[in-house]
């Protein structure tokens, strides 16, 4: 039977790029986002199943849990849902924001680990994916709100490693750099000149670049753990 791998944050950029990979891998894909037609389209597309899901809503959490254990329990967790909003510095902070950065790439991250651990455990070879930032051990001018939000991501990694030793959990986070997506367009509020300024000077990584080190990890045999995987564009120096 084909390993059960969920993708949340499924409906564009590297969750889309992911999701599309590991069905190609073989495994039985399971999508969730908040943009249900999409993430429609794509399990159509792919074979897969998907599921509205909000990762900073508890409810919508452990609604969408119980229906991967319908599914048949997962076997690998790709925690991608995130994204970054606004650029500020901290004397002109933003609460809602930062507040919203915190939710969805910390508290998300972790209830949906929280969530679907015991389906993990279960499967006997199961993974737990996170897809950090370089901004998760590097800041930049501006970026205080997203880097401390993708510090925690980081610190919910190394926290969860450990506590999965001596289980046959794999746990793995993967810190990109410049990555073309949406993201941008989320994180400038749709202005497209903004959003393209960071990839100046340098070629930024392609989604597919990123779900391909996703599918590498995923699919090495089950004793070998890859714990991080530092990817930016060549050129990229420090964060932006
Ligand atoms: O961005 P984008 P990426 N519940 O905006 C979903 C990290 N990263 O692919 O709910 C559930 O195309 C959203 O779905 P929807 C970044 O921090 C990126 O680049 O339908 N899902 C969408 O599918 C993030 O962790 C770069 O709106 C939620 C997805 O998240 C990951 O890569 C660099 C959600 C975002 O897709 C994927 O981002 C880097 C919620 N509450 C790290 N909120 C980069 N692109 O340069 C959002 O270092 N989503």
């Amino acid at each position: 039977d084909a390993r059960l791998a969920v993708v949340t944050g499924a409906s564009s950029g590297i969750g889309a790029a992911t999701a599309r990979a590991l069905a190609k891998g073989g495994f039985e894909v399971a999508l969730g986002a908040r943009r249900k037609k999409r993430i429609d389209a794509l399990a159509e597309e792919i074979g897969g199943h998907a599921r509205e899901l909000d990762v900073a809503d508890s409810n919508s959490v452990e609604d969408f849990a119980a229906w991967t254990e319908e599914l048949g329990g997962a076997s690998v967790l790709v925690n991608n849902a995130g994204g970054a909003k606004g650029l500020e510095p901290v004397a002109e902070m933003r609460e809602d924001r930062w507040r919203w950065m915190y939710e969805v790439n910390v508290l998300g991250l972790a209830m949906m680990t929280k969530a679907l651990l015991p389906q993990i455990r279960r499967s006997g070879n199961g993974h737990v994916v996170i897809i950090g930032s370089a901004a998760g051990t590097e800041t930049y001018a501006g970026g205080a709100g997203y880097a401390a939000a993708k510090f925690g991501a980081h610190a919910v990694f190394g926290s969860l490693r450990l506590e999965l030793l001596g289980e046959d959990v794999r746990v793995t986070e993967v810190m990109p750099g410049a990555v073309r997506t949406e993201f941008g367009l989320v994180r400038f509020e749709g202005d497209e000149e903004k959003a393209e300024a960071p990839y100046k000077g340098i070629t930024p990584l392609t989604p597919e670049d990123v779900a391909e080190c996703v599918r590498w990890a995923v699919t090495l045999p089950p004793h070998v753990n890859v714990d991080r995987l530092d990817v930016r564009p060549v050129r990229q120096g420090a964060v932006t």
